[in-house]
This record gives structure tokens, sequence and C-alpha cells, in this order.
């Protein structure tokens, strides 16, 4: 039955640089979610008629939120939702099915990387008929629509079982539940030398993914361990659990903690790897040897020619200002498109429907390519298996003849966390009206060449966003600084190092960006402003 319920803005529901993410309890007040949901329908005249997907990383909360969006879905006519087995899917899978279904929107319920649980975070993310993330101009709209909103619709029902794949009614909502993994699986066997891998695994390639108790673990084991015949048990921390058991789902250096150490231990593999919350990002590690994911991106271009959907040729690349410029030297030798655009993968939609580029990728453990419209974890694993498997090289090989030919971007990201909000939106004004007065200055032995905000100006809708200020330096060297969008719990200042060097590839990171890291706090005064003396996170 159809019940119109009488409900209060909620002011708080602005979507950041991937949808709405907030604390647990702040999702779980009275008619929240109910007031976003509506809202983003709302906002796009409507739902009658149409189809959708929907899932989560299977998070704390999920399982009731699903429950509750079905049933507001079902109240504003929708004609059909696809739903993963248990409420799972994970974000590239959402995309591979809303393409695949040509639905005309889906939901990814997700905060990604954060932690969950109930003290945890929770999140939203809303992907239109692109199959990409909505724009900021609709996700404006939606903002507007929750201050304003005084009602929902919502069809009054028991829950909906999930567990079982099939079709189903609620009201007049068909409601198909699948298994996303079977859509997701079919589209890497057609990207992927899946024969090539399966030999490399059966002339003995040792291999751990840590699916970080998250929601890879099934696709994880289905194509490394059933389909391509990685040993038994290669797949770690494979059932996605509520609370992540406990862990933060990010794969990186600090979070992917185990994971790290058994790489740099005697007995590691020949490759590791990680996924995060919702499965868009990735991290690969060779024995005793990390990749950034700046170079991962700028690997992955250069060695397009060995993977069977990439090798007839491919558009250009893009990367977000904040990834380091690795890969625009790659592109720059291949002759392809390059593009920086600011942070969100969002951005890089555009590009890829306009086929201006075919691969994309962030600092932020993310890269990806037009087969969807978002980053995809299990893609990037894929396609190191994929070069390693025609090469016969390791990781750290590869890695190492790259740098030879290209050079080496040194690059590191300072966190810092928990920054009341005012007075990081000070530091950030502040800074971005001394940048003209940088040039030429010098600070110890780094001198600025040029300093402004990132404006990116998409060639195809024509709408312009400013995200970071950056600082570059007469020897190639970058400091970017921006706020992070992702975040729960006050600001998050990111600053990010990067210093290029074409003759010696064996620098200790943290030590041959030392200098630059001092000078980047020294222009923008975060000691003195934040009594930070250090980064909370260095990634
Ligand atoms: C999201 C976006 C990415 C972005 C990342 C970090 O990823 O899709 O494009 O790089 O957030 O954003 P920020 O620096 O603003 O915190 P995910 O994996 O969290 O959905």
């Amino acid at each position: 039955m159809l019940k119109i319920v009488q409900t209060k803005p909620y002011l708080d529901q602005k979507m950041g640089t991937a949808g709405i993410r907030k604390k647990s309890r702040i999702v779980m007040q009275e008619n929240y979610i109910e007031n976003f949901v509506q809202s983003i329908f709302n906002a796009i005249g409507g739902v009658a008629g149409q189809t959708f997907v929907l899932g989560g990383d299977g998070r704390f909360y999920n399982k009731i939120a699903i429950q509750k969006i079905l049933k507001i879905a079902a109240a504003n006519g929708m004609a059909k939702m696809i739903v993963g087995q248990n409420g799972y899917i994970s974000t590239p899978a959402s995309s591979c099915v809303l393409l695949k279904n040509k639905a005309q929107g889906g939901l990814v319920l997700s905060a990604s990387h954060n932690p969950g649980g109930i003290d945890g975070d929770f999140g939203i993310k809303y992907a239109t008929a692109s199959g990409g993330q909505c724009s900021t101009a609709i996700s404006d709209k939606i903002y507007e629509n929750t201050k304003n909103i005084t009602s929902y619709k919502i069809w009054d029902a028991p829950d909906v079982d999930l567990s079982q794949i099939g079709v189903q009614k609620l009201g007049n909502m068909e409601i198909e539940v699948i298994d996303p993994v079977v859509d997701y699986v079919q589209m890497m066997e057609k990207i992927f030398d899946f024969a090539a891998i399966k030999k490399l695994f059966a002339d003995g390639f040792t291999f751990v993914f840590d699916a970080m108790n998250a929601v890879t673990g099934p696709y994880a084991k289905k194509i490394f361990e059933e389909i391509l015949g990685a040993d038994e048990g290669s797949v770690i921390n494979a059932v996605p659990l509520e609370d992540f058991g406990g862990l933060h789902p990010d794969p990186n250096l600090i979070y992917a903690s185990s994971l790290v150490r058994l790489m740099y231990s005697p007995s590691a593999p020949d490759f590791g790897a990680a996924n995060d919350g919702d499965g868009d990002r990735n991290m690969i590690l060779g024995r005793s040897f990390f990749v950034t994911p700046s170079d991962n991106i700028a690997i992955l271009t250069d060695n397009y020619r060995y993977i069977p959907a990439y090798k007839s040729g491919i558009y250009g690349v893009a990367k977000s200002a904040a990834t380091s410029t690795a890969v625009g030297r790659v592109a720059a030798a291949l002759g392809i498109g390059y593009y920086e655009v600011p942070t969100g993968w969002k951005y890089f939609c555009n590009l890829m429907d306009s086929h201006r580029i075919t691969f994309c990728g962030e600092e932020s453990f993310g890269a990806g390519s037009s087969h969807i419209r978002e980053k995809d974890g299990i893609w990037a694993v894929l396609f190191w298996l994929n070069i390693i498997a025609a090469t016969g090289k390791s990781v750290e090989q590869i890695t190492r003849e790259h740098w030879l030919k290209y050079g080496r971007s040194y690059y590191v990201r300072h966190d810092y966390e928990g920054i009341d909000i005012e007075k990081a939106n000070r530091l950030m004004a502040d800074l971005e009206a001394k940048l003209p007065e940088l040039a030429g200055k010098t600070f110890g032995s780094f001198t600025v060449s040029k300093a402004e905000p990132f404006v990116y100006n998409d060639p195809v809708d024509g709408s312009s966003t400013k995200n970071g200020l950056i600082v570059y330096f007469t020897d190639k060297s970058r400091i970017v600084y921006r706020l992070s969008g992702t975040g729960t719990n006050g600001a998050t200042l990111r600053v990010y190092l990067e210093r290029f060097d074409d003759k010696c590839f064996d620098e200790d990171v943290m030590q041959f960006l030392k200098e630059l890291a001092d000078v980047s706090r020294q222009i923008a005064e975060i000691t003195e402003r934040t009594a930070k003396e250090k980064p909370d996170v260095i990634t």
C-alpha cells in the first residue's frame, strides 16, 4: 500500500567527491535515508517506469537501507529494481550491470574505503544512465531538494527476501535478484587473456589477494581461484563482513598492513594485491616492492598492447590533477590524448563517453578504463597478471624498466586529519590569495615557477570546476593542496608531493621528499594554523 510520510529536511545532505558519506549513526536518524533517496528521485523528475540497479558493499546498515530504498522506489512507480543477491554489489559490478541492462540509474550503498560498523561510516553513491556517478549539476539539484523536502512516498509492505536469485514483485515494481559476479566475470573474460593468466598460475606463479573482509571476496574467489587456477586460499579475508572484521578496508601500505608484511617477508608470493570496501580501489605489490598508484596508471597505459581488448589501440588517458605526472610522460611518448581533471571519478566520464580517453587513474589507489564508468580494483589486478603472463617479468622488473624509460616521479601524500572545518577553509583561502606572490620565490633548494588554483574546463559539457591549489617548481617538483571530499570527521587537508628524477631510481622515498614536505608545511603555514607538526597519515 502506498503511504505518504511527512518529514523534515536535514541540512547536511550535500554530496562530496563521491556521493554522500556520513557516520552510520547520522544515517540511522529517522527519515534520513528516506529523505535523501526521495530527493534524488524528485530532483531527476521522478523514476516512474524506470529501471535501477541497487546494492552495497555489505557494511553495517546495508540491509536496512536496501529495504527502505526498495519500498521508496516501488512507491515512486519504478518499473524494475535489479538487486545484488543479499544486497551485495561492488561499485564496478554495479556500473557493469547498469550498462548491460541499460538501466536509468544505480545506487551503491558504500562509504568505500572508510571503516564500517555502527561507529563507522555509511554512504550512498548515485549513478546515472551513463554508468558513472552523477555530475555536480545534478548533485546540486539533489542537495536543493533535500533542504526543502516535506514528504516522501513509501510502499508499506514487509521486507523483501533478497537471498534467492529470481524475480518477485513489490507493489507494481519488479525486483530481480541477480548474482552480480556472473556479469562481472563475463566482462573481464572479454577484456583479458584468461588463457595466458591460467597458464601463468599453472606454471607455479604465486599470488595473494586481500579482499579486506569486504565485497570483492566472492568476485576474487571466482575469478582468481576457480577460473584462473590460483591456489585455494590465495584470496584472503574473502567473506564480506558488516564491520569488515574491524579492518579499515583501504588498500594502502598502512591499512593493508598484514598483506604488506607478508609481501616484504621471505615467504612473499610473486604478487600481492588488495581491494577496498566496495571494490573500486586497488593496491599492487611485488616481492618487497610497492607500486604507487600514480606509477600504476602510467605502467598500465604503457603496456596496453598486451591486453586483448586494447591491443588495436587506445584513445587517450586522464588522471586527477593531484596524481603524479608519470602517466603524462607515457601519453606524450605514445602520442595519445592526455587530460588532467579534478579529484572524483565522475570527471573522467565525459572524456570516456566522447572517446577522448580509454584509461584513467588517480593517486587514491584508483585505476580503470572505459569498460565501465567507475574505477575497478579487480580489473587493475587482472591487467597486471596479463602483463606478467605476456612478458614473463616480475612486478619489480616491469616498474624498474618503466622508470628507466621515463624517469621516476617520487610521490607521497600527506593527510592532516580532523581539522576544524572553518580553520581548514581559511587555510585554503589564505593560501590561494598568496599564490600569485609565490612565483620566483625560493624555499630551501626549491624555486617556485608558478602557483595557481587548479581549474578544469570540461571539454564536453563546458562546466568549470576549481579543485585544489598547485605550486610548481623549476625542477618539475609539485605540491598540490586540497581538502578531501570523502571524510566524515572535520576537514582533511591533503598535501600531494611529487619530485621527478631521471638518474637514480633507488632513493628512499621519504628522505628524497623530506625537504619538499617541509616546504609544503612552510608555504601553507600548516603547523601554525593546525598545531600539527607532521601529517596524521602518509600514503
Ligand atoms: C572517491 C572518488 C575518487 C577520489 C577519492 C578520494 O573514491 O571516486 O575519485 O579520488 O574519493 O577523494 P577525496 O580526496 O576527496 O577524499 P572512493 O573510492 O572513496 O569512492
